[in-house]
C-alpha cells in the first residue's frame, strides 16, 4: 500500500503532506528537514510505524510489592520523608489499593496517613537504588525485543516494532501482550503498553487501561481516538497553553483539529500551533531517540512457510548476517553484543543476547556466533523449525570506527 501520495508546498514555513489514506501531515520546514536527514526514516514509513509506550505500573510501590509480597493486598505507600518532623514530606506513588482511598502522588503525607487511618496501610521511604535496579533489568528484557529503544524515566520507554510486526497492529497486540507476560514472569513486575501509529498516540494509549493494561489505536483510530481526550491529555498541554487555547474560545481537542496553523500561531507560535494542530488529527511525527550505547542495527525476516530444515534457517542466518555486516561497514561501526530473534507462528518471541569479549568488526565473527547462538536457541527450546515465522539478528553497543584502516582487522579492548 503507498502511504504518501502527495507532498505539496502550501507556505515557506509548511509542507503539507497527504497520505495514501486520506490522512494530512503538516510539517514544519524544520521538523520535516530533521525527519528526512535522518536515514532510516523516508516519507513512506511516517504514516505505517508501529510505536509503543511501555510505562510500569504504580512503579516504586510495585518494586517493593515485588521483595515484599504480603504487601500485595494492602494498601502500600512509599513516601519522600523530608525529615523535618515525623510524617512531613510528600507521598511518592502508592499502589492501587491505596488509591481507592484517594491516595495519589505529590499528597502530603499526613493527609495521606488520614485517609488510610481505618485499615492496615504501610508505608515506606523510597529506595532508589532498588528501583534502578529493577528497571534496568525490565527495560534489557525490552531491548531484546531488538528495535529502536528510548528510555525517557525510570519507569518508562518507546520502542518502534514496526519491523518486527510487519506494521500490522494485530500482530503488534499480540507482541505487546508477550512482552508484558516476559517482564512479569521474568521480574513480577506488571506494565501497561500503548500501541500506536506514532509516540503521542502511543504515550495516551497507556494510560487508558491501567494497571496490566493493553491500548491498541490503529493509525485509522487515532483521529477519533484523540478526539475523544481532554486538551490536557495531550503530553506536554499545561495550564498556560490551556489558558491560551480557552482565550481563544478552543475547548476540547477536536475545537482545535478545526483550526489551521496560521489561526493558531500569533497566540502560541509556529512550533506550537504546529504541533497541537498535528496531535488534534492524531499525528505526531517525532522520532525514538535512541541514546548512546542502546543503538543497534538489526533486520529481521519473515520466513519461506515450507521452512523445515537446518540448511534452511542457515541460508537466512546467512543473508541476515551479510545485511546487518553491510549496515556495520556503512556506518563503520563495530559491535559487542549480538542478538538472535525467533518468532514462532503464534508471535511467542524467543531471543538471546551474547556480549562478545571484545569490539568486533568481523563478518566472520558475526556469521560464527549467530549461527551457534541460533543452534542454541532452537534445541534448547525445542522448538520445530517448521514453527518459525520471523528470524532477526541485532548488533548492539555499537562503536564508532571511522579512523580504522581496515573494518576486517579491527579488534580492540
Ligand atoms: P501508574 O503509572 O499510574 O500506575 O503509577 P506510577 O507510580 O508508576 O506513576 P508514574 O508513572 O507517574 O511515576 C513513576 C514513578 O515516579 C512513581 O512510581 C514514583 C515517581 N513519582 C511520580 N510522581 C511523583 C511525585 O509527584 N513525587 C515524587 N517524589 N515521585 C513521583
Ligand atoms: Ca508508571
Ligand atoms: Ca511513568
Amino acid at each position: 500500500m503507498k502511504h504518501i501520495a502527495t507532498i505539496e508546498i502550501s507556505t515557506s514555513y509548511f509542507h503539507r503532506i497527504t497520505s495514501g489514506d486520506g490522512i494530512i501531515f503538516l510539517f514544519f520546514q524544520e521538523s520535516l528537514n530533521q525527519v528526512l536527514l535522518n536515514e532510516n526514516i523516508s516519507l513512506n514509513d511516517i504514516g505505517k510505524r508501529i510505536i509503543f509506550h511501555i510505562d510500569f505500573d504504580y512503579f516504586y510501590a510495585q518494586c517493593e510489592e515485588i521483595r515484599k509480597p504480603e504487601l500485595r493486598n494492602i494498601p502500600s505507600v512509599v513516601c519522600v520523608y523530608s525529615g523535618r518532623e515525623e510524617d512531613s514530606g510528600v507521598v511518592s506513588t502508592c499502589n492501587y489499593e491505596a488509591r481507592k482511598y484517594g491516595v495519589k502522588a505529590a499528597m502530603p503525607i499526613r493527609l495521606a496517613k488520614s485517609k488510610l487511618k481505618d485499615v492496615e496501610a504501610i508505608f515506606l521511604p523510597t529506595d532508589m537504588p532498588y528501583y534502578h535496579e529493577i528497571s534496568r533489568n525490565a527495560m534489557r528484557i525490552i531491548q531484546n525485543y531488538g528495535e529502536l529503544f528510548e528510555q525517557v524515566s525510570v519507569d518508562e520507554c518507546y520502542m518502534d516494532f514496526t519491523k518486527i510486526t510487519n506494521s500490522d497492529f494485530d500482530d503488534a497486540r499480540i507482541f505487546a501482550a508477550s512482552l508484558q507476560k516476559n517482564i512479569k514472569d521474568q521480574i513480577k513486575l506488571t506494565c501497561s503498553i500503548g500501541v500506536g501509529p506514532n509516540k503521542l498516540i502511543a504515550k495516551i494509549a497507556s494510560g487508558i487501561n491501567k494497571p496490566n493494561g493493553i491500548t491498541v489505536v490503529s493509525q485509522e483510530d487515532a483521529k477519533r481516538f484523540i478526539s475523544n481526550r481532554k486538551i490536557e491529555d495531550i503530553p506536554g498541554v499545561g495550564p498556560k497553553t490551556s489558558k491560551k487555547l480557552e482565550s481563544l474560545g478552543i475547548e476540547s481537542i477536536s475545537d482545535i483539529s478545526k483550526k489551521s496553523i496560521f489561526e493558531l500561531r500569533d497566540s502560541l507560535g509556529y512550533k506550537i500551533a504546529t504541533f497541537l494542530v498535528n496531535a488534534s488529527n492524531g499525528i505526531d511525527y517525532s522520532q525514538i531517540k535512541v541514546r548512546g550505547t542502546s543503538k543497534q542495527i538489526g533486520k529481521i525476516v519473515t520466513l519461506k512457510k515450507d521452512i523445515a530444515n537446518f540448511e534452511q534457517i542457515k541460508l537466512t542466518a546467512n543473508n541476515l548476517c551479510k545485511s546487518v555486516y553491510e549496515n556495520l561497514e556503512n556506518k563503520r561501526q563495530a559491535f559487542r553484543v549480538l542478538t538472535l530473534i525467533l518468532i514462532l507462528e503464534n508471535l511467542q518471541h524467543v531471543s538471546f543476547s551474547k556480549s562478545l569479549k571484545l569490539y568486533s568488526a568481523s563478518f566472520d565473527e558475526l556469521h560464527k556466533n549467530s549461527l551457534s547462538i541460533i543452534h542454541e536457541m532452537i534445541s534448547n527450546n525445542s522448538i520445530s523449525l517448521d514453527n518459525i515465522r520471523r528470524m532477526g539478528i541485532v548488533v548492539s553497543d555499537l562503536k564508532d570506527i571511522s579512523g580504522q584502516d581496515s573494518l576486517l582487522n579491527y579488534f580492540e579492548n
